[in-house]
C-alpha cells in the first residue's frame, strides 16, 4: 500500500467504526468508548476531521464523574451485556451517587486527553465553536487531574496509584507480575464467561489466570462503591512509569492550553516539576538503565524492563545522564535494535518475553507513537522518524491490527483497530509537514 492507499484506508477504517458519538476500538472485540483508545483516535480524527474529533472527546467528557474521573469504559446503550465482559452490568457505576447517566466502567487508564486535546484545538483554529471546545475541554481536564492527585496519590510523593492492570492500558505487561503474584483469591472465585477469546486466538490474549486476578480485583474496588479511600487497603496498588509520565506531559499541555486561554499555567507547571522530581526519586532503576514500577504493598520497586520504563523520555527537565541512558536502552537490542517490527514493548532477550501475547512483547502502535513523541522532544528525532518509519511499513503490510508480533511483523489481535488507523494518519500528516 502506498501513503496515499495507506491514509484513505485509515480513514475509512475510523469511518467504519463510529458509533453514532466516539469511535469504537474494534467493532467485534471491543464495542464500547475506551477512554485512551479516544484520545489517540482524536488525535488521528485532528488531521482528517477536527469536528468529529471534538465530538470523540466531548462524548468522552460526558462520561465524567461527579469527583473528576474519566472512567475507563463509556458502555454504548444499544448494545447488549454480553458484548464485551465485563459488561455494565458487572461495574454497576450508576449504584453509585455522582455517576452520569452514560453506565461507565469505574477505573481510569493513562491521561493522554490533554495531548489530545491540544492536539484537536491546533486543528480546528479559527473553526466555529473551537474557542468553546477549548474552555469546556480545559475545566474538564483540570477536574481530571484534581481527581488523580486528590484521590490517587496513596503513595505521598506526588504520583498517581493505579489499582488495576487495566489502568495502565498495557494489562498483562511483566510489570504486574509481582504484584500480581500477591493478589489472594477469595474462597469462592468468581464465576464468569471471557468474551475477548471469541474474537482472537486465546494464546495472544492474556490467561485466563490473569483473567480470574482482573475479575477479583475490579470486584472489590466496585464493592467499596469505588471508594478511593479505601485504597490503601488495596490488593494491587502500584505506580506506573507510563501513567505518570504521560500525566506529567499533560501537565505541560495543560500550561499551553491555559496559555492560549488567558489563564495562570503557573500551577501546571508546578504539577509537572511535581511530578518530575517524584519520578527521579521513585521509579528511577540504576540498574536496568530505566524507569520501573513501585508496588506500594510492599515498598519496593520491580525492577523489571520494558517499554513503559522509557516513557518518562517525555520529561524535558530529565537530567542529560538520565535522557542519555534511556535513549541508549531504547535503541538498545533490549528495544528497537533487537526486533526486525520495532517496538517489542518487552524486550525479546527477557524471560517474560513472548513475542504473541498482547502487552508481553508485541508491537502496539500507541506505545510507539508516546515513544516517538518522548524521544522527539529529547531531540532524538532520528530514533524518532525511525519508529514512525518502520510503524507505517508495518501498517502497510499487515493492516490497522491492534498489535503485532515484532519478529516477523505478523498482524495479530483485533483488525481494524481504529487507534492504530487514527496514529498513521498523525504519522502521515507529519511527514507531509516534516514534523517526523
Ligand atoms: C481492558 C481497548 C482496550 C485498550 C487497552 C487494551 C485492551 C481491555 C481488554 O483494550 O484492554 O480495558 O479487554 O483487554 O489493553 O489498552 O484501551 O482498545
Amino acid at each position: 500500500m502506498n501513503q496515499r492507499e495507506l491514509w484513505d484506508s485509515a480513514v475509512a477504517t475510523l469511518e467504519r467504526n463510529w458509533g453514532g458519538s466516539a469511535t469504537l476500538p474494534s467493532a467485534s472485540q471491543y464495542p464500547h468508548q475506551w477512554s485512551w483508545d479516544s484520545a489517540f483516535i482524536s488525535i488521528g480524527l485532528a488531521r482528517c476531521n477536527p469536528a468529529r474529533a471534538q465530538a470523540e472527546l466531548n462524548s468522552l467528557f460526558a462520561g465524567q464523574w461527579e469527583d473528576g474521573r474519566l472512567p475507563h469504559i463509556l458502555f454504548s446503550p444499544g448494545e447488549q451485556e454480553d458484548a464485551y465482559f465485563p459488561g455494565p452490568a458487572f461495574w454497576d457505576s450508576r449504584a453509585r451517587p455522582g455517576t452520569p447517566a452514560i453506565a461507565t466502567s469505574g477505573l481510569i487508564q493513562p491521561p493522554v486527553h490533554a495531548r489530545a486535546v491540544l492536539a484537536v484545538a491546533r486543528a480546528s483554529r479559527g473553526a466555529n465553536g473551537a474557542a468553546h471546545f477549548l474552555q469546556q475541554a480545559y475545566s474538564r481536564l483540570v477536574r481530571w487531574h484534581e481527581y488523580l492527585r486528590g484521590h490517587r496519590d496513596v503513595g505521598g510523593a506526588g504520583l498517581a496509584a493505579i489499582a488495576h492492570p487495566w489502568e495502565s492500558g498495557l494489562d498483562n505487561s511483566p510489570l504486574w507480575d509481582g504484584p500480581l503474584a500477591a493478589v489472594r483469591q477469595p474462597a469462592q472465585a468468581p464465576r464468569f464467561a471471557r468474551r475477548d477469546i471469541s474474537h482472537v486466538d486465546a494464546r495472544h490474549r492474556p490467561t485466563n489466570h490473569d483473567y480470574q486476578q482482573y475479575v477479583v480485583l475490579a470486584e472489590q474496588y466496585r464493592d467499596t462503591g469505588y471508594d478511593d479511600a479505601t485504597l490503601p487497603g488495596a490488593q494491587f496498588l502500584v505506580e506506573d512509569p507510563l501513567f505518570n509520565a504521560v500525566m506529567l506531559d499533560a501537565e505541560l499541555c495543560l500550561a499551553q492550553i491555559a496559555g492560549e486561554l488567558g489563564l495562570e499555567a503557573g500551577p501546571h507547571e508546578r504539577h509537572a516539576r511535581r511530578l518530575h522530581t517524584a519520578l527521579l526519586a521513585r521509579l528511577w532503576d540504576e540498574r536496568i538503565g530505566a524507569f520501573t514500577a513501585r508496588d506500594l504493598r510492599t515498598g519496593q520497586t520491580v525492577g523489571v524492563l520494558t517499554i513503559s520504563g522509557l516513557m518518562p523520555l517525555l520529561d524535558p527537565w530529565l537530567p542529560a545522564d538520565v535522557s542519555g541512558r534511556l535513549a541508549e536502552v531504547a535503541a538498545s537490542p533490549a528495544f528497537i535494535g533487537g526486533a526486525a517490527y520495532p517496538v517489542p514493548t518487552t524486550p525479546p532477550d527477557s524471560l517474560a518475553f513472548d513475542r504473541h501475547r498482547y502487552w508481553r512483547g508485541p508491537t502496539w502502535m500507541n506505545t510507539n507513537w508516546l515513544l516517538g513523541q518522548a524521544l522527539r522532544q529529547t531531540g532524538n528525532t532520528e530514533l524518532a522518524g525511525q519508529i514512525a518509519a518502520s510503524s507505517l511499513r508495518l501498517m502497510s503490510a499487515a493492516g490497522f491490527r491492534e498489535y503485532y508480533d515484532p519478529l516477523d511483523g505478523t498482524g495479530l489481535g483485533a483488525g481494524g483497530f481504529s487507534w492504530s488507523a487514527a496514529l498513521a494518519l498523525d504519522w502521515l500528516a507529519g511527514l507531509a509537514s516534516s514534523e517526523t
